[in-house]
This record gives C-alpha cells, sequence and structure tokens, in this order.
C-alpha cells in the first residue's frame, strides 16, 4: 500500500469532497495495510467532517454538500464496525442511544455506539429525532445508561428536557446519563443534570465505565 499519510489524506478528501466510493474505497485500503481504527476516524474521517462544518459555516457549502460528505463518512464507517464487534462476550451493560428531539445529526452518536460495542457494551440505538418518552421507554426495559447526542444549539436544550422527564417519570435514580456533540461542553452536562460527558467516542467508553465502576 502507498504510505499511510497518504491513504489517510485521500480518505480526508474523498469526505471532503463527499466522494462515497472512493471513501469506502481507502477505508478498505487503510485496514487491509493494518491502520488502527481510532487512526482512520481521527486523523481522516472526523478532520474531514470539521472541515465541512468550517466551509458550512463560511458559506461555501450548502446543505447538500454536508449530506454528502455525511453519506461518505458513514459508507466508511460501516466497514470500521465488524472491526470492533466481540463475539460470545457476556455484555457489560445495557446502553440506550439517540439523538434528541430535533436533531438528524447521527454520525458523532453512531461513533459513540461503534465504540461502546466494541469495548462491550449493549447499545439499542434509537435513532434520531428522540423524543423524551420514547428514551424513557426504552431505558425502562434495564438499560444502566442513557446517553443523547444533540449537535445544534438549539437542540440540547432538548437534552434538559429528557432529564427532567426521567426524574418526573420517578426513573432519574435508576439511570446514569451522559451527553455529547459537538456544542455541548461538561460545565452544560453539570447544568442540566447529567452523570456524564464525553468530548469524543472514546470517551463515550471511559465515562459509562467509570460511571459504573468498570475498570476503564
Ligand atoms: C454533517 C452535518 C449535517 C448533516 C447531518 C447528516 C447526519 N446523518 O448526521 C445534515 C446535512 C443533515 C445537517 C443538517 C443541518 N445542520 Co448540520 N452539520 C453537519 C456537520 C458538517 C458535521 C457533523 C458531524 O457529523 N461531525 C462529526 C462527528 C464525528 O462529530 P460529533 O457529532 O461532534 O461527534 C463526536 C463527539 O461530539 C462525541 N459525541 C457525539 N454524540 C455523543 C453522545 C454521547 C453520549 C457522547 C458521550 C459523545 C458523543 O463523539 C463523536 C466522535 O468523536 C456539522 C459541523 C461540525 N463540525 O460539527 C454541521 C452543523 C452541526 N450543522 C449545523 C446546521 C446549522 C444544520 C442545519 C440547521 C442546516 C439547515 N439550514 O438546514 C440542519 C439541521 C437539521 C436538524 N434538524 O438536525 C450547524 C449547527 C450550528 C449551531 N450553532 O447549532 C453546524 C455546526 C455547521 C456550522 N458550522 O454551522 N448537518
Amino acid at each position: 500500500m502507498a504510505d499511510f499519510e497518504a491513504v489517510l489524506d485521500a480518505l480526508y478528501n474523498a469526505v471532503l469532497d463527499g466522494n462515497a466510493p472512493a471513501a469506502k474505497k481507502l477505508t478498505q485500503e487503510l485496514i487491509d495495510g493494518g491502520a488502527a481504527v481510532e487512526t482512520i476516524l481521527y486523523d481522516a474521517m472526523i478532520p474531514g467532517m470539521n472541515e465541512v462544518g468550517r466551509l458550512f459555516e463560511q458559506g461555501e457549502y450548502f446543505v447538500p454538500e454536508m449530506l454528502v460528505s455525511a453519506n461518505a463518512m458513514k459508507g466508511g464507517m460501516e466497514l470500521l464496525q465488524p472491526l470492533l464487534e466481540l463475539s460470545d462476550v457476556k455484555p457489560i451493560a445495557k446502553v440506550v442511544m439517540g439523538t434528541v428531539r430535533g436533531d438528524v445529526h447521527d454520525i458523532g452518536k453512531n461513533l459513540a455506539i461503534m465504540m461502546m460495542k466494541g469495548a462491550g457494551f449493549q447499545v439499542i440505538d434509537l435513532g434520531v429525532n428522540v423524543p423524551p418518552e420514547k428514551f424513557i421507554e426504552a431505558a425502562s426495559d434495564g438499560a444502566a445508561i442513557v446517553g443523547m447526542s444533540a449537535l445544534l444549539t438549539t437542540t440540547m436544550p432538548n437534552m434538559k428536557v429528557t432529564i427532567d422527564a426521567f426524574t418526573a417519570a420517578g426513573l432519574r435514580d435508576r439511570v446514569k446519563i451522559i451527553v455529547g456533540g459537538a456544542p455541548v461542553t461538561e460545565e452544560f452536562a453539570i447544568e442540566i443534570g447529567a452523570d456524564g460527558y464525553g468530548a469524543n467516542a472514546n470517551q463515550a467508553v471511559t465515562v459509562a465505565k467509570t460511571l459504573l465502576g468498570v475498570p476503564v
């Protein structure tokens, strides 16, 4: 294989250009060459998406461009998923994850889920635009952790709405609630009464394990 750096660079550009076939091909090339999942994600795909966000903010990219980039990244991610799956291992705990109501961004949530599954959690993915009732219903069936993702400043408040709904339903003490997503911060997490915050998909794992008293 051509040197790693050049392929990572090409993958970054494939995400940036929304070139799904190239993103898949290059991801496969990196996997075959022995690149670590983290390297593929954090040194190519995620920086690519961040650049897409910057271009959108500057008015150079519009929603359709964001969408094709997201699809290109998702195609690559699908190839990474099987590498993280553990078989025949008793799950550490059940986790319910979703993107909050009003928000359809799911790449970060899906990454967090991938990492959590890889670390041995059983994860129920509720998808996007998830109302509080749906989080509550899914969590009532033995979940230890509820994870919420939000990418919009306008949907972040729905994390608090969901936490308050857990309290109102008398279930707040039964689950640990963790939050994440680009605009979410540790301070915000504390302010809304979440139990934990993760800045990235790896931290989703460490924060969940720490909250459950499982060695990290
Ligand atoms: C791709 C994208 C889209 C795609 C989403 C496709 C998809 N399937 O997800 C589409 C085109 C649909 C879209 C739509 C919109 N988008 Co958009 N989008 C983005 C973009 C470019 C990338 C997001 C992304 O995937 N990042 C990569 C992932 C890996 O990062 P991440 O989500 O932060 O996740 C990481 C961590 O945060 C953490 N994490 C995430 N979730 C969780 C959960 C837990 C529990 C934990 C512990 C950790 C964790 O782990 C992840 C991995 O490290 C961002 C720009 C950006 N840089 O964020 C804008 C951005 C989020 N979008 C934006 C906007 C404005 C919109 C629209 C309103 C545009 C419009 N006019 O219609 C709509 C809103 C639609 C809606 N109702 O949700 C703005 C938000 C601004 C704001 N202040 O709120 C941004 C920031 C762009 C910008 N710079 O202006 N978007």
